[in-house]
């Protein structure tokens, strides 16, 4: 506080004897070196530290972990993304991202094919899709490479799909998966942010039909995650109890959560 507030007769500078000068200069330079030594060594540790093939680090992704079980705790149902305005919805909203949307691509004779827990598969059009509760959300998508945008997307909420098709002993498993039709690009989402009441299996964008190159016929929209995990063209779905493949996780050793 005194060093902060100077009360009038306090301007006295300090007049400290030559050793003691000489002394706190050298201690603070030792301190600084000693700092230095530490920061250069710990940046080799950290670099040669395992890292499963030329994926993040261990200590890095431990505290990634940490990271993820908070982020884990903090979502719930009732921790919902903001919406916002219809006007505020760009039109046309930014296009990002192509894996898995380059194959030659049927259209008419496209159908998600939803890999039961018993092992069959069940077929499931976009008529059948339309069918259920439309629900619509404006929201502000955000991508893990710097941007964003408030966009404006309707389908039904997947809840509500799995709720409408009994797929009760999926629902209970702890991860969705996806995949498109080449399966070139295919996400893992934990089944809680899956069930979450904003996530929707969506066919529309700005109220038409989604864009091929935006994942006609059905895509995900996951508000509550970065938008690498609202996989684009949905061809397989399944459901594990362990982690489902994550194309960027995998690949590349990004956040297998990828939470907001
Ligand atoms: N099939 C497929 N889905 C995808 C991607 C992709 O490359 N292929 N990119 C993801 C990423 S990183 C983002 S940010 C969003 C972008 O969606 P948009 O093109 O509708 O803006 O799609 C996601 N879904
Ligand atoms: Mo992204």
């Amino acid at each position: 506080m005194a060093a902060l507030f100077k009360t009038p007769g306090q301007e006295k500078t300090e007049n400290l004897p030559e050793a003691t000068i000489r002394k706190k200069t050298i201690y603070s330079f030792s301190m600084f070196v000693l700092f230095a030594v530490l920061f250069v060594v710990g940046w080799f540790w950290l670099r040669g530290q395992p890292s499963k093939a030329g994926k993040t680090s261990a200590p890095i992704r431990a505290v990634l972990n940490t990271n993820e079980s908070i982020f884990d705790g903090l979502l719930s149902d009732n921790r919902l993304a903001k919406e916002y305005p219809l006007s505020l919805a760009a039109n046309p909203a930014r296009v990002n991202g192509d894996l898995g949307l380059k194959s030659k691509f049927d259209t008419a004779n496209w159908a998600m094919q939803v890999i039961l827990a018993k092992g069959d598969t069940m077929r499931v059009s976009l008529n059948d899709i339309k069918k259920l509760p439309r629900t619509e959300i404006v929201f502000n998508f955000k991508c893990i490479e710097g941007w964003s945008q408030i966009t404006h997307w309707a389908g039904v909420r997947f809840s509500e799909f799995m709720r409408a098709y009994g797929l009760n002993e999926e629902s209970a498993k702890k991860y969705l998966g996806l995949a498109t039709p080449d399966k070139e690009y295919y996400v893992g989402i934990d089944m809680r942010s899956a069930l979450h009441p904003q996530t929707i299996l969506c066919y529309e964008l700005n109220g038409k039909p989604l864009p091929l190159n935006q994942g006609y016929p059905l895509r995900l929209i996951i508000p509550v995650k970065y938008g690498v995990k609202s996989l684009k063209r949905i061809g397989y779905m399944y459901f594990d109890n362990n982690r489902t493949p994550d194309y960027w996780a995998d690949v590349k050793g990004y956040d297998y959560f990828s939470g907001l």
